[in-house]
């Protein structure tokens, strides 16, 4: 059996496989399964680390589209489910498709900082990733820190635009900025990112629990995931059974001087910390009045807001630049990435 051509990289506060879109083969979706080990609790024969922060995909191909240096497709290869789904975007994963463009030569350095455009095709936006080329070679190290990940690595901001109703249809998809749904209220809105954002209260939690306490909650697990399937149609995703969207995020109020405080299901596990693209989406509620967040969020001033978000291994912060009606206009963030292996990978 023959290799496949793959860089295996960290970004931001995930992991995974890095391919070119001609080196997958055709029967792609066999093949992840088994560089991933799933269905499997512990991916114990394959690449995947047991958890779905570590079970990710990156495919990238030089763009045709305007503007567009490269696109990306990102899959989500479940890890005790044989499931790979493209219903969702990863702005984590995202931060390692920059360098990979530039290494694999589909996007020429430049001296000092190279801007990477990029269109996610999951949900058709695009972000500006700045990538530290110097002399033309992707420099990987650095002083930049993000919660998540232990030590620090060359600071990778990465800018977002357009991303309301990515794949909604519109940043709050029922029209209502909170519904009730299963006796529980909830907005629903995609910025980015499908999230459900309840108060952590309504939920019967405090909010700063450790992500395996959460776990280990049965009724709190039935209970999420019982709103989330009615979420589901209602946010235009149709039947999210087997979807990996909506994400489920539990708010309260920030206990470290951040903007407010959170707990995600992904949407089965706990994150220890918080996707990027889920972060700005909970950012965009906290700006919205009448959202079950803004209440609870401390949400600054001024036209550049920087909002932090709490989650359980520290904070990530948005930068979002407000427009006339103080929607997110534009939302910036600070990601990291490394290259951890460039070789060929088995199925
Ligand atoms: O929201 C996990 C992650 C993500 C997604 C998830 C992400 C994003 O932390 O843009 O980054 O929510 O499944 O990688």
């Amino acid at each position: 059996m023959s290799g496949v051509r793959c860089m295996w990289m960290r970004g931001g506060t995930s992991k995974g496989g890095y391919f070119l879109a001609d080196d997958l083969p055709s029967d792609r979706d066999a093949f992840l399964f088994g560089v991933m080990g799933s269905p499997d609790a512990r991916q114990i024969d394959g690449m995947g680390g047991g958890d779905p922060l570590t079970s990710k995909v990156a495919v990238v191909k030089k763009s045709e589209r305007d503007g567009v240096d490269v696109d990306y497709l990102f899959l989500q290869v479940f890890v005790d489910q044989p499931i790979v789904t493209d219903a969702q975007n990863c702005g984590n994963i995202l931060a390692g498709v920059g360098p990979f463009a530039i290494e694999r030569g589909l996007v020429e350095a430049v001296d000092g900082v190279t801007p990477v455009t990029i269109f996610m095709e999951n949900a058709g936006q695009v972000g500006v990733a700045r990538v530290e080329t110097p002399g033309g070679i992707v420099n990987y190290k650095g002083d930049a820190r993000i919660d998540g990940v232990p030590g620090g690595a060359a600071p990778l901001p990465i800018e977002f635009k357009d991303t309301a109703g990515s794949s909604c249809g519109a940043l709050l998809p029922t029209g209502n900025v909170s519904d009730v749904v299963e006796g529980v209220e909830v907005t629903m809105i995609d910025n980015g990112m499908p999230c459900v954002v309840i108060r952590a209260e309504d939920m019967g939690i405090v909010g700063d629990e450790a992500p395996e306490d959460l776990e280990a909650n049965a009724a709190l697990r039935a209970k999420l995931e019982a709103v989330r399937l009615a979420c589901g149609p209602l946010m235009n995703l149709g039947d999210v059974t087997e979807k990996s969207v909506p994400k489920m995020t539990m708010v309260s109020a920030p206990r470290d001087g951040g903007a407010i405080a959170t707990r995600t299901f992904i949407p089965h596990r706990c994150h220890k910390v918080i996707g990027v693209l889920g972060a700005v989406s909970v950012a965009t509620a906290c700006l919205l009045e009448g959202s079950t967040a803004y209440d609870l969020a401390d949400k600054g001033v001024g036209k550049e807001r920087s909002l932090s978000i709490e989650h359980p291994t520290g904070e990530m912060t948005v930068v979002a630049t407000l427009d006339e009606n103080g929607g997110i206009d534009s939302a910036a963030i600070l990601r990291t990435a490394r290259k951890l292996m460039d070789g060929e990978v088995f199925a």
